[in-house]
């Protein structure tokens, strides 16, 4: 059955001959029956492809005493963990579910109850009419007893109230686990009620319906999800399986299971080896939200309007959000939406329901001096008889600038530079500043009576 749902020679499976299939061979199960090496238990021990795996049954106390080779539910879990364990960060890597949030116990369950579960006895409500227990035999229970995880795997929320907020306290690792299976049997059910249509033989994998298409899913999944992954990773996983095999066919309805167990698309995991830094959310919206703006560049005070297109994704309306955007200190709000002048902040009230659209626009004004700086005028009448305290003026020669009344062109004075002698390189340098602005201001000297040519230089600071 795992084959044709997707653990292959290429995927790692334990087989000694891979025929030219791809993988490594030599590697079958050794399947250790009544192992003595402990009771109450079993486990299952999985090297990088290529190695055997090892499974060891034990027997379980009782009277009479119980032994878990014959309990299938127990063997097709451990045989679980060598898939798990071998498809999660690809063969090669045999070590990648010994984080904290891992999800290795729930994929055991899940394959146990996906593989005893009567699907040609099935009708599309049974996942909240029939819970389903695992280990009932080995723990000496009926068919219906409650079995040996904290609750059975029902869709129904007051049968079984597990959600992600459990897994902070849930036992480790099989509490964790049975949350993570809690998750994947209501997913299994939702996508059966989708497609209307049940599998009643689960080994065939190529039949149709909901049943063999969510462990198609889940298969898919761990390879896809990375080494060490937790429930996010896990979910996101299983979402891209359905991208890569049904185009996306059941995206809602993985979405919605996870989410109404707290692993919705406003939850985060944490750190995948912690068990309690996660925040729990039940949204199933998937916003999305572009903006534009109608010019690619603007003048000073002239106007831009912003346009926010907000999509709601197919699986949740987006109800009662608030769209916010805090305006920058060189705009002017003009219109469109609510404006808080104190705080600066256009909000708009988002209602969408799912897979629409919406625009939300206002416009703003570049302020002046946005771009450029204002400018400063710098004006020197040489006011007396002695160089502004603006200027430095320098010389090679003993001849340099003075403050003159002679000549003028605003009197009563003017710099001047006097004839000098010999050749002479004098300046008057500015130490003021000046900005320069989008068109680059004039300097504009008012010239005297000259006999001879000067050289003038101004230096820009
Ligand atoms: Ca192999
Ligand atoms: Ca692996
Ligand atoms: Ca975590
Ligand atoms: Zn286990």
């Amino acid at each position: 059955m795992t084959y044709n749902y997707g653990f292959t020679e290429v995927a790692g499976n334990f087989q000694s001959n891979n025929l030219g299939r791809g993988g490594l061979g030599n590697d079958a199960v050794n399947a250790d029956a009544q192992d003595g090496g402990g009771t109450n238990n079993a486990n299952f021990s999985t090297p990088s492809d290529g190695s055997s795996g090892r499974m060891q049954m034990y027997l379980w106390s009782g009277s009479p005493q119980k032994d878990g080779d014959v309990d299938n539910g127990v063997v097709l879990h451990e045989y679980t963990h060598g898939i798990s364990n071998r498809l999660t960060g690809g063969p090669a890597l045999s070590g990648c579910l010994q984080n904290t949030e891992q999800m290795g116990e729930g994929w055991g369950d899940y394959f146990c109850i996906m593989a005893t579960q009567d699907w040609a006895n099935s009708t599309l409500n049974d996942g909240a009419t029939k819970p389903r227990a695992i280990g009932n035999y080995v723990s000496g229970q009926g068919v219906n007893g409650g079995g040996i995880r904290q609750y059975k795997y029902c869709t129904n929320m007051s049968t079984n109230p597990l959600t992600y907020t459990n897994v902070s306290t849930a036992a480790i690792p099989h509490g964790i686990g049975t949350v993570w299976c809690t998750i994947l049997w209501d997913m299994t059910w939702n996508i059966i009620q989708q497609t209307g249509v049940i599998n009643p033989n689960i080994f065939d994998a190529n039949a149709p319906g909901g049943n063999s298409i969510a462990l198609k899913l889940v298969m898919e999944g761990m390879k896809l999800q990375p080494c060490s992954p937790g429930f996010v990773d896990g979910r996101d996983a299983i979402l891209a399986a359905d991208q890569i095999l049904y185009n996306g066919a059941y995206h809602c309805a993985i979405l919605q299971a996870f989410a109404r167990r707290g692993v919705g698309t406003d939850a985060s995991q944490g750190s995948s080896d912690s068990r309690s830094d996660q925040i729990v959310g039940f949204s199933t919206v998937e916003s999305k939200l572009l903006i534009t703006q109608n010019v690619t560049q603007q003048e000073e005070n002239a106007e831009v309007v912003y346009t926010n297109k907000v999509t709601a994704g197919p699986c949740g309306n987006i109800v009662n959000y608030l769209l916010t955007d805090t305006l920058p200190s060189n705009v002017t709000y003009v219109s469109g939406g609510t404006y808080n002048s104190v705080s600066r902040v256009v909000s708009f009230p988002v209602n969408i329901t799912s897979g629409n659209s919406q625009l939300y626009s206002f416009t703003v004004r570049i302020n002046n001096g946005t771009y450029f700086p204002p400018v400063n005028l710098f004006e020197d009448n040489v006011p007396n008889s002695s160089i502004s305290s603006g200027w430095q003026a320098t010389s090679t020669t003993s001849t340099n600038w003075v403050s003159d009344n002679a000549t003028s062109y605003s009197p009563p004075y003017a710099y001047f530079a006097g004839n000098p002698d010999v050749t002479s390189d004098e300046r008057l340098l500015t130490t003021a500043d000046i900005a320069l602005g989008a068109t680059p201001p004039n300097l504009s000297f008012g010239t005297g009576l000259f006999r001879k040519v000067l050289t003038m230089a101004v230096l820009w600071k």
